[in-house]
């Protein structure tokens, strides 16, 4: 990322461009994605989020890990990182102890973070790592052709579960909260102006903060299930969401089809990793330790 995002993002405001073209990596495009699915709205909404944060493009890092949501990193104009397979967020760990003035985004799928990635997700969350991290829930293995995923719910049939699955999913709000993320919501790819707020406020808080973002996959998962194309499945969203800030996030676990909880459902506050390592290591070590990452004071 360089001035040069800054410069075309001013040119966006004068020319009427577009607002979200300049985040883009235009010789990167035309995108994977196929019609109606529901990754490039939510990428949508982080844009404008990030325009509305006010925050220094120059010091944002993205990383997502491998899958159809996994290519949003290599298509953003940002410090772009695309990692291997579950990896997104102990890679996103390194970045932001190596450089504590980052603000880093975690991008990536529901199997990517919740299967191969989900111990680095319990842990980070534990430690309230200073990240944010944006999950696209599309239900499925979207890139490697519709496998089951642990986010799948009972009933739906998938590549690997041909007469439907039978294996209780995740309710990934839930696993954030009970892990100690300091800011935890769900929205759909319907909801996009409560989404990029979301994000925006994520954007602005410290701590382990999570979004989960529902989003069709109507190549696997619609085709796989006779639900229609994406824009059935956002009538669905719209149909069937219902908003509940501050519900406990034990009772919004996601049926097949069913009803959708959503809404903000924790803001908190905790000490990150680093501030409880700083305060932890001034108190045995006083004087003989200087506090990292902290900027001092007048700077
Ligand atoms: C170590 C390893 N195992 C498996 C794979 C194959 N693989 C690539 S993407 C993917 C699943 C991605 O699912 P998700 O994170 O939900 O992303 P989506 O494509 O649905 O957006 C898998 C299993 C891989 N690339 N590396
Ligand atoms: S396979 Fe599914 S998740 Fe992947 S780009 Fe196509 S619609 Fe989107
Ligand atoms: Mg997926």
């Amino acid at each position: 990322m360089s001035e040069s995002l800054d410069l075309r993002l001013a040119l966006a405001e004068t020319e009427l461009e577009n607002p979200v073209l300049p985040y883009l990596r235009q010789d990167r495009i035309p995108h994977i994605w196929c019609p109606g699915c529901g990754i490039g709205t939510s990428v949508n909404c982080f844009c404008r989020a990030l325009t509305d944060s006010g925050l220094d493009l120059n010091k944002v890092a993205i990383v997502s890990g491998i899958g159809c949501t996994g290519r949003t990193a290599g298509y953003l104009n940002l410090d772009s990182f695309h990692t291997t397979h579950g990896r997104a967020i102990p890679f996103a760990t390194g970045l932001k102890l190596g450089n504590p003035e980052l603000n880093v985004v975690v991008y990536s799928g529901d199997g990517d973070l919740f299967a191969i990635g989900g111990n680095h997700f319990f842990h980070a969350a534990r430690r309230n790592m200073d990240i944010l991290v944006i999950c696209v829930n599309n239900f499925t293995y979207g890139m490697t052709g519709g496998q089951v995923a642990p986010t799948t719910p009972v009933g739906p049939t998938q590549t690997t579960m041909p007469l439907g699955n039978f294996e209780s999913p995740f309710n990934l709000p839930f696993i954030a909260d009970a892990c100690g993320a300091t800011y935890v919501s769900r929205w759909t790819v319907y909801h996009v102006r409560q989404l990029a707020k979301a994000m925006k406020e994520a954007l602005g808080k410290k701590g382990f903060r999570f979004i989960e973002v529902m989003s069709p996959c109507p190549t696997l998962y619609s085709r796989r299930n006779r639900l229609g194309d994406g824009v059935d499945q956002v009538k669905y969203y719209k149909e069937s969401s219902v908003i509940k800030n501050g519900a406990d996030t034990k009772d919004i676990g996601l049926g097949f089809q069913g009803e959708i909880v959503v809404g903000k459902f924790v803001d908190r506050e905790r000490p990150t990793w680093l501030e409880s390592m700083n305060d932890h290591f001034s108190h045995v070590l006083g004087d003989q330790f200087t506090p990292y990452g902290v900027k001092p004071e007048g700077e």
